[in-house]
């Protein structure tokens, strides 16, 4: 059952699924700064919307070496619902000594302006950097719902934020701070 809140003009939405199914207009990558692919999230993206995905994302290396972490790009969705794909690059966890919490919100924030920037209403995010990045995720979702609630607060162009969470347990640990 997805669960659902108000935030300002917006909806945020809490859902346990895939990410490459979500019909918003948007969804993120939780991609790595060379952009070409690599595995969870964003090997499922690039299977599930084919290589449309990746030859725009070899044209934005050709101009931009790469995406260092905590900014963000955009391409086409290829075969994918979504008509974009805004690809983030969250921060590798080192044990919280760094500026990874900075870095994190930063990947939320910045893909949140991309896609204000380009008039789209909804998106949806991954737990970014939970997985092979190592973020802890009890850490990693309560910066994710302060930067998009923040965001949601001060933007009225958003209209729906959605956290798609792929694991059960995951989704216990966002439900517990929605
Ligand atoms: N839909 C939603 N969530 C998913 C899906 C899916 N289809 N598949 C996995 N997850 P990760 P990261 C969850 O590793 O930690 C890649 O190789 C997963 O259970 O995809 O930011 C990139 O190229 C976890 O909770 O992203 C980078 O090199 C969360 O998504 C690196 O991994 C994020 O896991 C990025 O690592």
């Amino acid at each position: 059952m997805p669960l659902h809140k108000q935030i300002g003009a917006a909806t945020l939405t809490l859902v346990r699924g895939d990410i490459t199914e979500q019909d918003t207009e948007a969804i993120v990558n939780a991609a790595n700064s060379s952009l070409l692919g690599g595995g969870g999230v964003d090997g499922a993206i690039h299977r599930a919307g084919g290589s449309q995905i990746l030859e725009e994302c070899r044209k934005i290396r050709a101009t931009k070496r790469k995406c260092p972490t905590g900014e963000s790009v955009i391409t086409c969705g290829g075969n994918l619902k979504a008509r974009f794909v805004i690809h983030t690059v969250g921060p590798v966890w080192h044990g919280g000594e760094g500026d990874e919490e900075i870095l994190l919100g930063n990947a939320y924030r910045n893909s949140l302006l991309l896609a204000a920037a380009h008039h789209l209403h909804t998106i949806a995010f991954p737990s970014i950097s939970t997985g092979a990045y190592g973020f802890p995720v009890e850490r990693a979702s309560a910066i994710a719902m302060k930067t998009v609630s923040t965001f949601l607060q001060n933007d009225s162009s958003i209209e729906e934020v959605r956290f798609v969470v792929y694991s059960h347990e995951d989704y216990e640990v966002y439900a517990y701070l929605f």
